[in-house]
């Protein structure tokens, strides 16, 4: 995790802990608020997909990450690439198709990753990035190396065939890999009981030899409850586990979609629970004076989206001539296995 490495042992570093996490929080909603206007403007390429109203559950799996691991977020996973330390205005100009951007103005945010931050890219072909992401586990367990690999996936994505093979052949080789169902009750318009005959995709974990674990993903403190043990025991060797949170997303599937399928009533009471207010109680029964800290944090936020934002517009869009650069790697002597052509 970026800048939030503090180790949560003491009650000063608690505190502090807890700050960064709801720092973190608002980074990403404001983040997230500003492509969703930047894309009114016409300014971002490619769809949308807000993650607004899911931080609460991106801030909890990846704050217990370490240097080494990897993650594949899915397409709503703005809030990962932020939380492992990708400059926010890199981040834009991704988003904007510039220069600046991870993909250097190649791709929209859905392909973008940061391998220097174990952060994979993710593949329009939703589930898919499991299979992946076993293969990194695979590789730490063959090297001996104390990495975990955390793969996020949808409860949509939950009824592809490569999501059970994924997590199958984890199960069978006891890989050091969590998977994060991000249940947030749609698969574009189609409702949880319109595509899954059971309440918890974390049921499933049973069939695969490990262990489903279901929390609130708009409550940070249950989602850390959760995760924190659980991947500290998939990094001993504990093996697979599959966390599955239960949230909502604000908006429609992406910002051309207007969500007409659910309810107000609906949405009302999920904004109820919202994961940075909820937060904010937790802050003010501890004791934190919440209206100054929030103001702080906004005026914080602000300042670094602004410096994003300029940054992105300020980036050149890609050299025509640049388009056949980075599609392959550089072959070295040893990737050709001695043939030089
Ligand atoms: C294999 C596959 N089928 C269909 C689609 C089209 N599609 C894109 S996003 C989406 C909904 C995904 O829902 P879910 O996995 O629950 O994630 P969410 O968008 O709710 O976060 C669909 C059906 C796709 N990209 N890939």
């Amino acid at each position: 995790m970026a800048d939030a490495t503090v180790v949560a042992s003491e009650p000063g570093a608690q505190v502090e802990y807890e700050l960064q996490l709801y720092y973190w929080m608002k980074l990403i909603r404001g983040f997230e608020e500003r492509v969703s206007r930047l894309h009114r403007q016409n300014k971002i390429l490619g769809g949308v997909y807000s993650g607004a109203g899911q931080e609460g559950l991106i801030a909890g799996i990846c704050a217990p990450l370490q240097q080494g691991d990897v993650v594949l977020p899915l397409h709503r996973d703005l809030g990962v690439f932020l939380m492992r330390g990708v400059d926010p205005g890199v981040l834009m100009a991704q988003l904007m198709g510039k220069e600046g951007g991870l993909s250097r103005g190649k791709d929209s945010f859905l392909h973008g990753g940061d391998l220097s931050r174990g952060v994979f890219g993710s593949t329009s072909m939703l589930g898919s990035s499991l299979p992946v992401a076993v293969g990194a586990a695979l590789k730490f367990q063959i090297k001996k190396e104390k990495n975990i690999a955390v793969a996020f996936f949808g409860e949509g994505a939950a009824s592809r065939g490569d999501v059970h093979e994924a997590m199958n052949f984890a199960g069978v080789r006891k890989l050091p890999v969590v998977f994060v169902c991000e249940n947030n009750r749609y698969a574009y318009s189609t409702p949880l009981e319109k595509q899954m005959a059971i309440d918890d995709v974390a049921d499933r974990a049973a069939a695969y030899g490990f262990k489903g674990y279901v929390c609130s993903g708009n409550d940070l403190l249950a989602v850390l409850d959760v995760a924190e043990p659980v991947l500290a025991r998939t990094r001993e060797g504990g093996g697979p586990a599959l966390i599955e949170c239960k949230t909502y997303r604000y908006h429609g599937h992406s910002e051309h979609d207007p969500a007409l399928y659910r309810s107000k009533e609906e949405l009302l009471k999920w904004e109820s629970r919202d994961p940075i207010q909820r937060f904010e109680f937790y802050l003010e029964k501890k004791g934190q004076d919440v209206k100054r800290l929030r103001e702080q944090i906004d005026e914080k936020v602000r300042a670094i989206l602004q410096q994003a934002v300029e940054f992105a517009e300020n980036s050149p869009w890609p050299e025509v001539n640049s388009v056949l650069d980075d599609l392959y790697a550089t072959p070295t002597p040893g990737m050709l296995n001695g043939r030089r052509s």
